[in-house]
């Protein structure tokens, strides 16, 4: 694969009729009815791209409009037709088209009906594929998606690029993608709820970064969860590439079916073709060419988990032509995203971290795993079903005290019971107060809930926002240092 580069590829296949040398059918949605259900963002976005294509669009919301408010009365006077409250799904069988956001759960019997019907239903990152000439990097794993969306988008600035970053992280595709010109990249952050309702979106270039359990709210079983991710590679070609973690047994399992291009990337052993971890450098390996890009510690994310990540945007930035100085000089300066083990302050000798987006298991024991000093943990939240189990022989080696919060906290108490001791609040605010009282100095005060945030927030930003307000409240200590994060 000598001198292998995507935007040498891509540069050198023009074909009339087809982007990117990709053959993509155009919806033709003039004067059709498309319903858009969910008019939060992904649903917005939709309704804004369907009126350019001359759609007669129907946006549906189970919430009222009072409670929706002012982004309705735009979208209204742009001409989308409103279905609210109860009845918001009564008349999807009169749709051409429906599209739906991540957030609706198919499973509905409203949607059962769809399907019989035959109505076709796609996902609002499918509808901004298929309006879209950009090339498209596409993201997914149960963990680490944001960061890695984020600093391969830095990577690729760093290079001068034009790129974007999209989808999952909080921007809709749909509000990107399609504005973009041929050769411009969109970095996108896909989740299982995107995947669930692809039909041809075909990233150029894909990575499954690791599965664990999550969202077992939303999915009957696992296997459901990580079909869905690995839908992924389900539309790509020879000619694309898939990037998966060469340490993680079920990311392997999920792309045995992958047709692209694959490169992989390791944290514990060397690698044929892609990035790893070795005497304490991350190398590139591309097409037998061995590249340096820095030292292990130059890196500034921080932790085992971000290594992974960092190998994994190297990776895709290398095989979309970067160069490793490029690489190396982003990895070097990003300095991570909010809410993720997020340093926040030094109070009396404490060390209080902010990982709201902990929303998993999974998630939780990376972050366990990277303190050394005891740990006052605080976790709870909305409750995915999950398996609270695998954290038991970590929270008995690393937890001194266990703050509860949110509706899973008798479930978690119950699936803990005997790791550590452990006590309930009524609020995050109470919780971060106690927390305060157990720890000593040298230890560390971590919020990592194992759990969604929807049952006392908006969403894991306003709750990693309320925390660090209550550690920022908390009574000054003799020797405190507070941090500026
Ligand atoms: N709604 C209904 N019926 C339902 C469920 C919801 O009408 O049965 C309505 C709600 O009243 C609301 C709208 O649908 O008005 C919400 O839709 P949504 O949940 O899809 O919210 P968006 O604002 O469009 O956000 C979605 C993603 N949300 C989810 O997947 C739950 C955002 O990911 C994403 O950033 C955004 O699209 C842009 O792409 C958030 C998320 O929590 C961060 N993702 C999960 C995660 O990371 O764990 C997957």
């Amino acid at each position: 694969m000598p001198g292998f580069t995507l935007r040498v590829w891509l540069t050198r296949n023009p074909e009339p009729g087809t982007r990117n040398c990709m053959v993509v059918t155009m919806l033709d949605l003039a004067g059709k009815r498309v319903i858009v259900v969910g008019l939060a963002r992904s649903g917005a976005a939709a309704c804004r791209l369907l009126l350019k294509q001359g759609a007669t669009v129907i946006g549906a919301d189970r919430r009222g409009v009072r409670e929706i408010g002012a982004d309705l009365c735009s979208l209204e006077r742009d001409g989308v037709g409103l279905e609210l409250g109860e009845q918001y799904l009564h008349s999807l069988l009169l749709a051409d088209l429906i599209v739906v956001s991540p957030g609706i759960d198919l499973r509905e019997p409203s949607f059962q009906r769809v399907r019989e019907a035959g109505i076709p239903l796609i996902g609002e990152v499918e509808l901004a594929y298929r309006y879209s000439e950009a090339t498209l990097i596409g993201i997914t794993g149960t963990n680490g998606k944001s960061t890695t969306t984020t600093l391969l988008g830095a990577i690729l600035t760093q290079a001068g690029l034009p790129s974007h970053v999209a989808g999952n992280i909080g921007t809709p595709l749909c509000g990107v993608a399609p504005s973009l010109a041929a050769g411009e990249f969109v970095v996108t952050e896909l989740s299982s709820f995107q995947l669930e309702t692809i039909r041809e979106f075909r990233p150029r270039v894909a990575l499954l970064l690791n599965l664990a359990p999550d969202h077992l709210d939303r999915y009957d079983c696992v296997e459901d969860y990580y079909r869905a991710k690995a839908r992924i590679f389900e539309n790509q070609q020879p000619s694309d590439v898939a990037i998966v973690n060469a340490d993680d047994p079920l990311v392997l399992q999920a792309a045995v079916q992958a047709r692209g291009r694959r490169f992989a990337f390791s944290r514990t052993r060397p690698l044929d073709a892609g990035a790893y971890v070795s005497e304490d450098h991350l190398i590139l390996n591309l097409d037998g060419r061995r590249e340096t890009i820095c030292r292990v510690s130059e890196v500034k994310i921080q932790g085992v988990h971000n290594l992974e990540n960092a190998l994994a945007a190297s990776l895709a930035a290398a095989v979309a032509g970067i160069s490793p100085m490029a690489i190396r000089n982003a990895l070097v300066s990003f300095e991570g995203l909010p809410h993720r083990l997020e340093y926040v302050a030094e109070i009396g000798g404490v060390r209080y971290i902010d990982d709201s987006k902990g929303t998993n298991v999974g998630a939780v024991i990376r972050s366990l795993q990277s303190f050394t000093v005891p740990i006052v943990l605080i976790a709870g939240g909305k409750d995915k079903q999950s398996d609270f189990g695998p954290l038991v022989p970590l929270v008995r080696e690393r937890v001194k005290r266990l703050i509860l919060i949110g509706q899973a906290a008798p479930t978690l108490r119950r699936a803990l019971a005997g790791a550590c001791p452990m006590e309930e609040t009524s609020s995050l605010e109470e919780a971060v107060r106690c927390a305060a009282t157990a720890a000593s100095p040298g230890e560390v005060v971590l919020l990592s809930p194992a759990c969604a945030s929807f049952d006392m927030f908006t969403d894991f930003e306003e709750r990693g926002r309320v925390f660090k307000a209550a550690v920022r409240g908390l009574p000054p200590a003799a020797d405190s240092t507070r941090g500026q994060a």
